[in-house]
């Protein structure tokens, strides 16, 4: 998969590029991302990137040509052009699912008080959200969202471990336990010592769903009618 991220900010996203599992993800090429500037497509001689809005109102916009240039620049018939954006669709793990499906994705990420209505009527195919809070760019959210999608590409993650039911069963994940065995007098469930995997089974599904109950009504409600 390639990702492109077009931002006015491309040191942003050096620690993500190189730490931990996402640097480890590009150095074995299961991804390729480029963040660009855009800056760098602006042409005029102060590379002028924001303007006032039309019609008056306080705040700034990102100018429509940069923006346009930068986005026909990195383009292809594959792409999936998205806007970062609290106006977007909110990102789901089925979203993160379906779009880990692709091959290329441009990640664009508004400042000042977003981008011209033009250059998404033309060029964005998808508006996403990652939730309904207000941020001073889509840098964090380009972040949220490559993150969510690149741990589900095939071998970055260990065997498995991005097949977990979590969330993608609409359910909480079950309590978690390592070494030592006691901990400040408290000892580990001690199903999880049995050694017996169906009642270690029953017993993490039966944890998800008081989990669930408990802190997601709206998940544990669907869950509900899904299993009627
Ligand atoms: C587009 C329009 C995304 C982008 C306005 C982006 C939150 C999210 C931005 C803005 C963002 C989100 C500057 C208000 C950049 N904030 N919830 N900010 N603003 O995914």
């Amino acid at each position: 998969m390639k990702i492109d991220i077009l931002t006015l900010f491309p040191e942003f996203f050096t620690p993500f590029l190189t730490t931990s599992i996402i640097g480890r993800a590009i150095e074995a090429e299961q991804v390729h991302i480029e963040a660009s500037n855009i800056r760098d497509f602006a042409y005029d001689k102060h590379k002028r990137v924001d303007d006032y809005c039309f019609g008056g109102g306080p705040g700034m916009l990102m100018k429509p040509e940069p923006l346009a240039r930068a986005i026909d620049d990195k383009n292809s018939d594959e792409a999936i052009v998205i806007f970062l954006s609290p106006k977007g669709e909110l990102l789901t793990q089925a979203l993160a699912d379906e779009l880990a499906l692709s091959s290329h994705l441009i990640l664009v990420c508004g400042h000042y008080e977003g981008i011209d209505q033009r250059v998404i009527d033309s060029r964005i195919h998808r508006e996403i959200s990652i939730g309904d809070y207000v941020l001073t760019g889509g840098e964090l959210p380009a972040m949220v969202l490559s993150d969510a999608i690149i741990r589900l590409l095939p071998g970055v993650l260990g065997e498995g471990s991005a097949d977990d039911e979590s969330l993608r069963s609409g359910l909480l994940e079950y309590p978690q336990y390592t070494r030592p065995r006691v901990f400040e007098g408290i000892e580990v469930p001690e199903v999880l010592l049995s050694g017996n995997h169906k009642a270690i089974d029953d017993w993490r599904k039966e944890q998800s769903i008081l989990e669930t109950k408990e802190k997601r009504q709206d998940l544990y409600e669907k869950h509900q009618n899904k299993n009627k």
